[in-house]
């Protein structure tokens, strides 16, 4: 089937010295998560552990759905060490599914939702995944037969696994935990990759980050801790599954960790999510910017009963100030700040911080351990307070992405330290705030659009042969994709919607699609010929 890969050679390294002191610290605790599911189930068998809804799982039977799970992976061939794209709405099958691979160690690569046969193809090629899981249909898109087009392009891709009604050549993901359960004899050592999650990216296509079983939960508990979680605890999962915060920042597995309860909800809308709210007694969620408004606008309907809902975390995104003030008294709940990334630093609010820190801040690390330095162009420390780029190194943070070693001389400093693109201003107490990017990358409301990829794209388009794309500032995502493109010689520049419809037809997210176009007749310069960005940005503010 498969072929066996050598998962040692693969393992994400940390200098010994640094390792040794993240395990005497505790934070590395040498449990894998298909262990830690076994103890919880042992602990507190009986209670509710995932609520997706009708579907009602125990932590016994979260742990036995996925040894059943794991069993028929197993019998397809799945072995320690592969690699499975999954791309699966947020669904109690995600969960188990996520702990049947990562018990068998087969790490799961998370795919976004709105992923489509561009993206899927080069995260399964990238991977050399053994398989695809996906839904059958979901938010109007048939994903099977981008599926079939996925394993015609990788040959690695054996099994398409369908969670719904498979298409001809394919699995459906019940009739794969229909059988005997696995009986385990190769289990994974908790240094070795968990998961691979996602970078936004800044250059080409996404790349990927192996986070250990060690790191991650080290992510998941410490943040469960400073949001004050234990086994009262509810965490409503908005915002999608395979996204870090949804998942670790504590996220599901913050929830899971303490013995709380996890509910799926199938849209982030709050006329889904606020009733889900009231009916389940969620204390905690988390949302992005964009959808701060809507909830607020809703909640203000007197509709729902809001009472149980103590944590209300917002990030991926800068949240505006004035944003922030109007969350607590509309929504009823402490605002948390996050501002996170799939790289590892997490950095919240802490609950009991004074309202200035709660409201124009996006948090501080949350470990001891975690490292941070903000620095000037030539890597040198700015004065306190002053704005800089944020470096970080620490207990959960990778040292380097998945198989990208040339990628990885630029993305960190010759000591480790990873180069996050963000320009942060460092408080006295620890707290930052995010002022800015020096990364290539547009922050569309929490989803992340590398510029090269959607320009590689771009000029793909036979009408152009020049593209550049810049953010902007947008009243309701925080930043808008615009696509400058010079247009053939005597050629008219093709429209939004023409370019809508290419990247549509080239299996490009839609997410990504620019929103707005601009025709432009040759591109301001910078001093060594690089296209000018800033130029461009000045340029729609009528600069
Ligand atoms: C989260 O993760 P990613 O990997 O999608 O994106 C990380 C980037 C950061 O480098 C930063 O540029 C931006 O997203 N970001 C924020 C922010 N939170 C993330 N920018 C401004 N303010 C914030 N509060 O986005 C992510 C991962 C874990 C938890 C939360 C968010």
């Amino acid at each position: 089937m498969s072929d066996h890969v050598d998962v040692v050679a693969e393992r994400p390294v940390w200098p010994a010295a640094d390792a040794a002191r993240y395990r005497s610290r505790g934070h590395w605790r040498g449990e894998t998560f298909g262990r830690q599911l076994r103890r919880w189930a042992a602990e507190w068998g009986s209670r509710e552990a995932v609520v997706d809804g009708p579907t009602r799982l125990t932590y016994a039977q979260l742990d036995a759905a996925a040894d059943r799970m794991a069993g028929g992976l197993s019998r397809l061939g799945l072995r320690r060490g592969d690699r499975v794209v999954v791309q699966l709405p947020n669904t109690a099958d995600f969960l188990v599914l996520w702990f049947a691979l990562t018990r068998m160690g087969v790490v799961p690569v998370h795919a976004q939702p709105g992923h489509r046969a561009s993206e899927i193809t080069h995260l399964a090629r990238t991977s050399e995944a053994v398989a695809y899981v996906l839904p059958d249909r979901h938010a109007r898109f048939d994903h099977r037969p981008l599926a079939d087009a996925v394993r015609a392009e990788v040959p690695t891709v054996a099994h398409l696994v369908v969670a719904g009604e498979p298409s001809a050549g394919q699995l459906a993901l019940a009739d794969v935990a229909a059988g005997p359960p696995l009986a385990l004899d190769d289990e994974p050592d908790a240094g070795d990759t968990a998961v691979l999650l996602l970078s936004g990216g800044t250059t080409g296509a996404p790349k990927l980050i192996p986070r250990t079983h060690d790191d991650y939960t080290y992510n998941a508990t410490a943040a469960a801790e400073i949001c004050g979680m234990g086994p009262d605890s509810v965490y409503l999962a908005v915002l999608p599954i395979a996204f870090n915060f949804t998942m670790s920042c504590p996220g599901v597995l913050g929830a899971l960790a303490v013995g709380g309860r996890v509910v799926v909800a199938p849209s982030p809308d709050p006329g889904t999510a606020l009733p889900l709210v009231e009916r389940e007694k969620v204390t905690i969620t988390a949302l992005n910017p964009p959808l701060a408004p809507y909830w607020m606008d809703e909640a203000a309907t007197g509709a729902h009963d809001l009472s149980s809902l103590q944590v209300v975390q917002i990030g991926s995104a800068r949240l505006a100030d004035d944003v922030a003030r109007r969350v607590e008294p509309a929504l009823g709940a402490r605002l948390q700040q996050v501002f996170g990334m799939a790289e590892g630093l997490l950095c919240l609010t802490r609950l009991d911080d004074p309202d200035e820190l709660r409201h124009t801040t996006q948090g501080r690390p949350i470990s001891p351990d975690d490292e941070v330095r903000v620095v000037d162009g030539e890597d040198r420390p700015v004065p306190p307070g002053e704005p800089g780029e944020l470096l970080t190194r620490g207990p959960y943070t990778l040292r380097g992405y998945y198989r990208a070693a040339e990628h990885n001389t630029r993305a960190f400093t010759a000591d480790g330290w990873y180069r996050t693109g963000d320009l942060v201003r460092e408080l006295p107490t620890g707290h930052l705030v995010v002022v800015g990017r020096a990364k290539d990358q547009i922050n569309r409301g929490g989803e992340k659009i590398a510029a090269t990829e959607v320009e590689g794209h771009l000029l793909a388009h036979p009408a152009v042969t020049g593209a550049a794309l810049v953010g902007a500032p947008d009243p309701e995502w925080g930043e808008r994709s615009v696509a400058f493109v010079v247009a053939r010689p005597g050629g008219a520049a093709p429209t939004r919607r023409d370019l809508a419809a290419f990247l549509r037809e080239r299996g490009v997210a839609a997410y990504k699609h620019p929103d707005q176009v601009e025709a432009i007749e040759e591109f301001p310069l910078t001093a060594v010929g690089k296209v000018d960005k800033n130029a461009l940005r000045a340029r729609l503010a009528g600069a």
